[in-house]
C-alpha cells in the first residue's frame, strides 16, 4: 500500500518535473546534461559583479544568477562592486572609447579579460542585452569567453498587442489577453516580468499594450494608473509602453465638440492629455495611430490629412522624447479601384510634410499580412518620411494556432527585397534600419501573438514566430535558419540531428502552408470575418474588398489580379527594375504571378505545366508536405518533451484535415472556371463543391 502511493507521488513528481507547458518560452534554464560542456561554463560561475543599484543591472546580474542555478546549478553571489577575483561575471557600463567606439546606444560587447567574463556596454539596458546573449550561448551550448560585438540595427523593436479593455484579443488565437486590467494597478501579474524576460532577451525594448482598433477609455486617469504599473514593470528590461489611441477621444473622453487636429482646443486637448500621460510614466514611448481606416475616426472626418493629425499629435509630444506612431493601412471602399495602390496614393502627397517625431507605419504588403505579398510599395517610394515596418506575428491569416507555419522565412523575404530606391542594393531592410535615408529614428513592429494560454502562443510553434520577430529587429541579417536553431536548442532540444531536422521542417512550413492555400501569388480567399480556412467563392460582403472575388479575378479566361498598365497598373508604383521583375508574365517569380498577372488557363508556364495544371500540382502538394510534416515529427518523439509533442502531433492532424479542406475548396472553385479535368496523376477530391462550401457554413456557427 505505501509502495504504491510512493509510486504515485513519485510519478506525480516526475511529470511535474518533466511536462513541459511552454511557459517559460526560451527561457528554460534547465540543467545542461553534457558534463564537459557544463563544466567550461562553471568556470565562469563564482560570481556576478556590477553596479547592482542601477535596477537594469540587477536584473541582468538575477538573470545570470537564475540562469547559472538552472543550467550549471552553480548558487552564484551577486556582487556589489567589482572585484579582482577570476571565474566570473562582469557587468560593466563603460565610457572607455577604445571599449565602446564599435557600439551604438544598446550595443554590448562581451569578451575575456582577466579570467573573467565581461559583458560591457554604453547603457545598462545594453549589459542586459548582453547578459542574454550569454545566457543564450550557454543554453544552446556555444563555446563561450570569445570577443562578440552586437548592436542593434533598427532603434524601436516593438511589439503591437491588439488587446481590447475587456479581455479579448483582436486576431488573438491564445486565449484572452494577458493584460488583466481588472486587477491593476492592485495585482501585478507574475507574467508581466517574465513578459519583460522573454522580450528584453531578444532585444525588444516598446511595446504598445491595446488594439489599434482603439477605445479611449485607455485614456482615463482610471487606465493610466493600470498602464502606469505595468511601465513600472517593464522599465527595468529596458520596454517602453506605448498607448494606441482613439483620435475622436477630444469628444468622446474630452467633451468637446469636435476632433478636429487643427481646431486649438482639441490642440490644447491633447497637450494637456500628454503631459498629464507623462506624470504616470515619466518615459512615455508615444501614440500609435489608426485613423480614417476600416470605420475609425480620423483627420480625415473633418477634412484634413493624415499629417494635420499626426503633427498635431507631434506637437504635443515635442517637450517629451516621444513619438507619434501613424498607421499607413488605409483604403477605400472602391470596388473599382484597386486596394494594393491606396495607402501609396493617399501617402504620396504627404511625402516631407510629416513632423519630424512622426513615424509612419507600414504593413509589410500592400494588402493585409497575407501569407506572401509583394513588399509594400511605400518602401522605396517615400524619401522624406521616415517609414516603419509592421509586421504580423499573430497568424491572422497563416494558420491561426493549429497550422505549423514558421514565419522567419517570410520577414526575411520581404526584409531582403531590393526597391532599387537608391540603386542595386536599396533593399527593404535598409530603408527600414534608417541606412538608405541616413534616419535616426527607426521602427519595427510585430503584432504580438501572445495570450492567456499557458504557453504564451496558442501553437507551439508559435513562440518561435514572436522569437523570430525580436532576433530581425535586432539584426535584420540574421539567417532564418541561425534563429530557429537558436530557438529550437533553447526551447525544444539540443539534440544535433533533432535541431536539423526540426529545423528542416520549420523551414519548409511556410512553404507548405502557401502550397494548400495560396499557391501562385494567390491572395485573400479566407472564410468571411474570422479568416480562418477557405472561402474563394466570397462574392458579397459589406465592402467589395472583402470578398475573394476582388482578389482572385477568376473568369473563364484565366485567374489573377493583373496589374500591369493595361490594367490597374499598381506595378507603376514601383521603380522601373521591379516593375521589370515582376511585370512580365513570362518572367515574373512565379509565387508572385497572381498578385500582378491574369493568366489563361491553359497558358503554359516555365515549370512545362499549363496555369491549371500547375495550381492542381500545388494544391495537393500542399497536403503531402503536410503528411511529410506529420511523419517527420513522430520520428523526433525521443527528443521532444511529452506535453509539447503531444500538442503539436494533434495541431498537425488538424491541419492535415484542413490543408485537404483548402485543397479541395480551390480545385473544386476554380475547376468551374476552368473547366478542365484535375490532372490524371492526382486523385479528385471525394467530395464536390457543394459539400465542401457546407463546411464553411458550419464553421460560421461555431
Ligand atoms: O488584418 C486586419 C484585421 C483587423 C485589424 C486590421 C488592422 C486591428 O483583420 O482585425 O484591426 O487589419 O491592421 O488595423
Amino acid at each position: 500500500m505505501k509502495k504504491a502511493f510512493l509510486s504515485i507521488i513519485f510519478s506525480l513528481f516526475a511529470i511535474m518535473v518533466f511536462a513541459d507547458d511552454g511557459s517559460r518560452l526560451w527561457l528554460k534554464y534547465d540543467l545542461i546534461k553534457d558534463q564537459k560542456q557544463k563544466l567550461s561554463y562553471i568556470k565562469f560561475s563564482k560570481f556576478i559583479a556590477g553596479n547592482t543599484e542601477n535596477p537594469t543591472l540587477q536584473k541582468a546580474a538575477e538573470e545570470l544568477q537564475s540562469g547559472f542555478a538552472g543550467l550549471l546549478g552553480t548558487k552564484t553571489i551577486i556582487s556589489p562592486k567589482s572585484t579582482s577575483l577570476s571565474g566570473g561575471i562582469i557587468l560593466e557600463v563603460s565610457n572607455n572609447q577604445s571599449l565602446t567606439q564599435s557600439l551604438n546606444e544598446d550595443g554590448f560587447a562581451i569578451f575575456a579579460r582577466n579570467g573573467n567574463i565581461v559583458i560591457s556596454s554604453k547603457s545598462a539596458v545594453g549589459v542586459l542585452y548582453g547578459a542574454f546573449e550569454l545566457l543564450r550561448n550557454i543554453q544552446t551550448l556555444q563555446a563561450i569567453g570569445q570577443n562578440i560585438v552586437s548592436n542593434p540595427r533598427v532603434k524601436i523593436r516593438m511589439l503591437n498587442h491588439w488587446d481590447n479593455a475587456n479581455g479579448t484579443v483582436e486576431r488573438g488565437y491564445a486565449g484572452s489577453s494577458m493584460w488583466k486590467w481588472n486587477e491593476l494597478p492592485f495585482r501585478i501579474d507574475p507574467r508581466y516580468v517574465a513578459y519583460a524576460r522573454a522580450n528584453a532577451a531578444i532585444g525588444i525594448n516598446a511595446t504598445s499594450i491595446n488594439n489599434v482598433n482603439a477605445s479611449s477609455r485607455f485614456l482615463t486617469a482610471e487606465y493610466l494608473e493600470k498602464i502606469k504599473a505595468v511601465a513600472d514593470v517593464l522599465r527595468p528590461y529596458g520596454i517602453r509602453v506605448f498607448i494606441s489611441v482613439n483620435f475622436r477621444s477630444p469628444r468622446t473622453l474630452g467633451g468637446l465638440k469636435t476632433s478636429d487636429p487643427l481646431d486649438p482646443e482639441v490642440r490644447k486637448w491633447w497637450n494637456e492629455k500628454t503631459k498629464e500621460i507623462h506624470q504616470y510614466i515619466p518615459d512615455f514611448g508615444g501614440y500609435l495611430v489608426k485613423a480614417n481606416s476600416e470605420g475609425e475616426p480620423g483627420p480625415q472626418d473633418y477634412g484634413r490629412t493624415h499629417a494635420d493629425g499626426a503633427n498635431m499629435l507631434a506637437e504635443a509630444m515635442k517637450p517629451f522624447s516621444g513619438i507619434v506612431i501613424w498607421r499607413a493601412f488605409v483604403y477605400n471602399a472602391d470596388p473599382n479601384g484597386d486596394r494594393f495602390k491606396e495607402a501609396f496614393e493617399q501617402f504620396k502627397p504627404l511625402d516631407g510634410k510629416f513632423d519630424e517625431k512622426v513615424i509612419v507605419q507600414v504593413k509589410n504588403g500592400p494588402i493585409d499580412f497575407m501569407p506572401r505579398e509583394p513588399f509594400h510599395p511605400m518602401f522605396g517610394g517615400f524619401s522624406n518620411t521616415k517609414l516603419a515596418m509592421e509586421f504580423q506575428i499573430t497568424q491572422e491569416y497563416l494558420g491561426q494556432s493549429t497550422h505549423l507555419t514558421y514565419l522567419a522565412p517570410m520577414f526575411k523575404e520581404c526584409l531582403d527585397t531590393d526597391t532599387y530606391a537608391k540603386g542595386k542594393g536599396s533593399t527593404v531592410a535598409k530603408v527600414i534600419d534608417g541606412s538608405l535615408y541616413n534616419s535616426q529614428v527607426s521602427l519595427m513592429a510585430g503584432v504580438a501573438n501572445t495570450g492567456s494560454d499557458a504557453n504564451w502562443c496558442g501553437h507551439p510553434f508559435n513562440q518561435a514566430n514572436w522569437y523570430a520577430f525580436g532576433r530581425l529587429a535586432w539584426d535584420n541579417t540574421l539567417s532564418s535558419e541561425k534563429i530557429a536553431k537558436e530557438w529550437i536548442g533553447m526551447a525544444l532540444t539540443n539534440d544535433e540531428k533533432a535541431k536539423v531536422q526540426i529545423n528542416e521542417m520549420m523551414q519548409k512550413s511556410l512553404p507548405t502552408y502557401i502550397s494548400y492555400t495560396y499557391p501562385l501569388g494567390l491572395s485573400h480567399m479566407m472564410g468571411e470575418g474570422h479568416h480562418y480556412g477557405p472561402e474563394p467563392w466570397l462574392t458579397k460582403a459589406a465592402r467589395p474588398d472583402w470578398t475573394s472575388i476582388y482578389y482572385h479575378r477568376a473568369d473563364s479566361i484565366g485567374l489573377g489580379f493583373d496589374r500591369t498598365g493595361k490594367m490597374s497598373n499598381a506595378l507603376n508604383l514601383y521603380t522601373k527594375e521591379v516593375r521589370e521583375m515582376w511585370g512580365n508574365p513570362d518572367k515574373c517569380d512565379l509565387n508572385y504571378l497572381m498578385w500582378f498577372h491574369h493568366i489563361a488557363w491553359n497558358k503554359k508556364l516555365s515549370t512545362g505545366n499549363t496555369l491549371w495544371e500547375e495550381l492542381c500540382y500545388r494544391y495537393y502538394n500542399g497536403v503531402v508536405e503536410v503528411q511529410k510534416l506529420q511523419k517527420d515529427w513522430t520520428n523526433l518523439k525521443p527528443y521532444i518533451d511529452t506535453e509539447t509533442f503531444g500538442s503539436v502531433s494533434a495541431r498537425l492532424k488538424i491541419q492535415e484535415k484542413e490543408a485537404i479542406w483548402w485543397r479541395d475548396a480551390c480545385v473544386l472553385y476554380f475547376q468551374e472556371f476552368a473547366k478542365t479535368p484535375i490532372p490524371s496523376s492526382l486523385t479528385p477530391p471525394n467530395r464536390n463543391l457543394e459539400e465542401v462550401k457546407k463546411l464553411v457554413e458550419i464553421y460560421h456557427l461555431r
